[in-house]
């Protein structure tokens, strides 16, 4: 028995010395100390040891299996830590190779053209102001002082969803329904996507306008050409020159167009202003007082001037963009140019 017990030991030991990873200590494990292991069968055999040798023989065993489970321990301890070295040293990051760079995106032309007009606007105190796309036919036209047999209510024109729901066609929809709701002074700035059923290089049947209104005592004509040729300096250039044109619309009276100088020719005349050496960027007026009493504003306390701008012929015109669905295509070898 004590012969056993040795060479057991000596081949444990051997055993566990040769053990190369820590799955292969657990086996021995299983293997010498589990429930049917090589020691706890040799527990087992005590029975047939003579009473008289059981301490002696009893002892031994005893510090056989704890001679393997010290051994098997202190094994475990070394292989643990190579195998952490190991794993350390294959999944280092060398953290002097340069970085993967993270492309940045950029904002949208239109967007950057709508930034920049509400900022130069917010200088002079304009607050944004929106409306729902989805709008009644209500505040889109019969508000407007755009009477049933106008041409921008044809049918051709507007998408309608009902008889009497559309998808607005101009924010100015929006600024009826702030003008029903709040008392002057009003200053307000409504951007945002509206629709029209237009489909060619300078018109796409969704984009996006900007529209503004004043309304107080004592506004006139002079305060409407004022703030509008401050802004246009600050978008297009400090020596721009603006003129205003008659012009004609049902909810201004009287309406003008605004022109800048031609920033490409400087107002000499070339392809881009046609010859004229100017360029139409907006339409304004006086909102006409019909559209004041209609809103619940006397036209007799008070006056207001108003502006439309389409945000897309302002980004194409700044930045040189020959076809308006350059801006819908999002393609971003155009869109990263910007
Ligand atoms: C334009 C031209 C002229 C306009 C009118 C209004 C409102 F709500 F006061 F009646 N908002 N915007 C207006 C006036 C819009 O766009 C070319």
């Amino acid at each position: 028995m004590k012969e056993k017990i040795l060479r057991l030991k000596e081949k444990a030991l051997e055993d566990i010395k040769n053990a190369k990873i820590t799955k292969a200590l657990a086996d021995l494990k299983v293997k010498y100390l589990g429930k049917s292991g090589e020691v706890t069968e040799l527990l087992k055999g005590m029975k047939d040891v003579p009473n008289e040798e059981k301490p002696a023989v009893g002892k031994l065993v005893n510090g056989l299996r704890s001679a393997i489970e010290e051994f098997i321990a202190e094994r475990e301890k070394a292989l643990k830590e190579a195998e952490l070295k190991a794993r350390l040293e294959a999944e280092s990051i060398d953290v002097t190779l340069p970085g993967k760079a993270t492309r940045r995106g950029g904002l949208h032309p239109v967007n950057l053209v709508r930034n920049e007009l509400i900022e130069a606007f917010s200088g002079l105190g304009f607050k944004v102001f929106t409306g729902p796309e989805v709008e009644l036919d209500y505040y889109n036209f019969q508000q407007l002082n755009i009477p049933a047999d106008h041409p921008a209510r044809d049918m051709q024109d507007t998408f309608y969803v009902t008889d009497s729901v559309l998808l607005r066609t101009q924010t100015s929809a929006g600024q009826i329904r702030c003008m029903e709701n709040e008392k002057p002074p009003i200053k307000i700035l409504s951007p945002g996507r509206v629709y029209r059923s237009d489909y060619d290089a300078t018109h796409s049947p969704m984009f996006h306008q900007m529209e503004g209104l004043v309304v107080d005592k004592g506004i006139t004509l002079c305060d409407l050409k004022g703030v509008l040729e401050e802004v246009c300096k600050k978008v297009f250039d400090k020596d721009v020159k603006t003129r205003l044109r008659p012009s004609y619309f049902p909810f201004t009276e009287p309406s003008v167009e605004i022109d800048v100088s031609c920033s490409e020719c400087g107002g000499k005349g070339c392809s881009l202003c046609k010859g004229t050496g100017w360029i139409e960027i907006l339409g304004a007026g006086m909102v006409n007082r019909v559209v004041l009493e209609n809103c619940g504003v006397d036209p007799d306390v008070y006056t207001g001037f108003a502006f439309g701008l389409g945000l897309e012929r302002i980004a194409m015109l700044k930045y040189g963009i020959p076809d308006i669905r350059y801006l819908f295509d999002n393609d971003i070898r155009f869109l990263k140019q910007f």
